[in-house]
């Protein structure tokens, strides 16, 4: 496929009259496979200037059309029609799917043809920066371009802070400018439950709101804030959200943690520990020892309903089970943990783990969804169909692509993004630990340690975004950006990267984060890592 781009590129090459590539130079993040300059002529893009919509692809248009006016300095969106001239957007199945071809001539105006409408969602995204870069006069040339990884995805954990559906979106509208296509959303967590379930409203009344924040990173000295915090979001609220990234051809996969990580569950709900013990929702950081209960029945069915409604509210195909950080202290106390291990022939607490996760697999699936969990899920001996988040490192994915597992590459040296940005943390406040500078995300290689057949097992690379030391969106964007840029480039354009021309991409993407008014952290542009 990648073959006939080329080809139909040098044939429009030719067809356009366009010679040798000049000195004039488009700087685009992620890096398209293919850009041919032409050495002279431009299209001069502004406000006036119309959208051109075939197949009838109106959302696409809209959204280009809407954020477009605070840039031209519009009172009303841009105006789109079915006839004229100015930006035509079209598809045409011989692109490849999330491809897309765009010609800037004086025949075609701007053309973008995409293999499917997420290829034209695409085609825009990278006109966008285009016309930031150039003020609207945007140089002749042919653009053809494809992502590498078919999964590009983005974590955001609303658990440890509460962020209300405005800030979603303006997090998923980031998210689509660089291209990404999954929201992986952490809904509940020992700090708060975030969604909304009919059959057990407690998990909100009471689960989502916890006394008091820590502000330290622990022993020595403890502190906490004193002030309450919590949210959910109601069932209207997360189909807003998932409409809203469905537009912008971001799919969202729900997490829902079990059996650990699950303290906020365990408030709401006492039965769902081994004991009943009355617990808080938590107001600490790290690893609880209290989780739900794998030995009684009534944990599984309170599982499944809750499953239930997250597959009605939620068309994604992959649904997050955590699976991560479970300690087993209780369970070895616990007479049904020990009553089920003996009824299955279970030898260790880690194999009642793999029973439970490999239980909820297949409910899953019953109802037409595929599981997806952190690598811990490795540990209880894993199915061959689930697959597997890599996050303690690369090594489980690795294990799991040679299994012949899935795998989404997001080990937490390259990929946390709640990690210290600079060597020296001067001025980043207090956060969760690690070091992991713009440099490090740009140069890692997801594919290390793997043959050409096992890499086919990663469908896909992702970066994650704890919220412990993030209290709002200021902050959230300041750890986001400008590592996801870093970050596209991996998943969009792996095997284009290039170290001798980012920085100077950087500065021009600058700008575009700038006119849209996104906050990002200034010490990749300062030097500092
Ligand atoms: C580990 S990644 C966790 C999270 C924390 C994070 C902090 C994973 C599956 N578990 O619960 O928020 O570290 O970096």
């Amino acid at each position: 496929m990648r073959k006939l781009i080329y080809l139909f590129a040098i044939m429009a090459t030719t067809l356009m009259g366009i010679g040798e590539a000049s000195a004039r130079k488009l700087h685009i993040v992620p890096e398209p496979a293919y850009i041919d300059m032409a050495t002279e002529g431009e299209f001069v893009v502004t406000g006036k200037t119309k959208i051109v919509v075939w197949d009838d692809m109106w959302s696409v248009a809209d959204i280009f059309a809407e954020e477009m006016m605070e840039y031209f300095n519009l009172k009303k969106p841009m105006a789109t029609g079915k006839r004229g001239t100015g930006i035509k957007i079209r598809t045409d199945r011989f692109v490849p799917e999330e491809g897309y071809e765009m010609t800037i001539s004086e025949e075609e105006g701007v053309l973008i043809i995409g293999g499917t409408e997420r290829g034209v969602f695409y085609g825009l995204q990278t006109l966008k920066q285009m016309i930031v870069e150039t003020d609207g006069h945007l140089p002749y040339c042919f653009i053809a371009d494809e992502p590498n990884f078919k999964y590009r995805g983005v974590h955001m954990d609303v658990c440890r802070h509460f962020f209300p559906v405005e800030d979603v979106k303006r997090y998923i509208d980031i998210l689509a400018a660089h291209k990404v296509n999954r929201l992986h959303w952490h809904l509940t967590d020992d700090q708060g439950w975030r969604i909304q379930i009919d059959a057990y409203p407690e998990l909100t009344e009471k689960g989502s709101m916890r006394k008091e924040t820590l502000t330290s990173h622990g022993l020595n000295p403890i502190s906490w804030d004193g002030t309450p915090h919590g949210g959910y979001y109601t069932k209207e609220d997360i189909r807003e959200v998932i409409d809203y990234a469905a537009k912008r051809y971001i799919t969202i996969i729900p997490e829902i943690e079990m059996p650990g990580h699950a303290q906020a569950a365990l408030h709401a709900l006492p039965w769902l520990g081994c004991e009943e013990q009355e617990v808080d929702v938590w107001t600490c950081w790290g690893v609880t020892p209290e989780v739900m209960c794998a030995g009684k029945e009534t944990t599984y069915t309170f599982l499944e309903n809750v499953l239930l409604e997250v597959i009605d509210l939620f068309p994604s195909e992959l649904i997050h089970i955590g699976g991560d950080e479970c300690p087993k202290d209780r369970w070895k106390e616990c007479e049904h943990c020990q009553a089920k291990m003996k009824e299955l022939g279970l030898e260790n607490e880690e194999q009642l783990q793999g029973y439970l996760v490999a239980r909820i697999e297949k409910f899953l699936n019953a109802h037409g969804r595929q599981m997806i969990g952190w690598d811990e899920i490795l540990d209880g001996g894993v199915t061959p169909t689930a697959t597997i988040m890599s996050w303690r490192g690369t090594e489980g994915g690795i294990y799991a692509a040679k299994r012949g597992n899935d795998v989404v590459m997001t080990p937490l040296k390259f990929c946390y993004f709640d990690f210290y940005q600079t060597e020296s943390r001067e001025g980043e406040g207090l956060l969760i630990g690690g070091h992991t500078p713009f440099e490090k995300v740009y140069g890692w290689n997801p594919y290390e340690g793997l043959s050409n057949d096992e890499r086919k097992h990663i469908i896909g690379v992702q970066c994650n975004l704890w919220s412990e030391y993030l209290k709002n969106m200021e902050m959230l964007e300041r750890q986001l950006l400008p590592r996801l840029a870093a970050m596209s480039e991996v998943q969009w354009a792996t095997e284009r990267r290039d170290e001798s021309t980012i920085r100077e991409k950087m500065e021009v993407l600058r700008r575009y984060y700038d006119s849209r008014g996104w906050n990002y952290a200034p010490y990749y542009f300062e030097g500092r890592k």
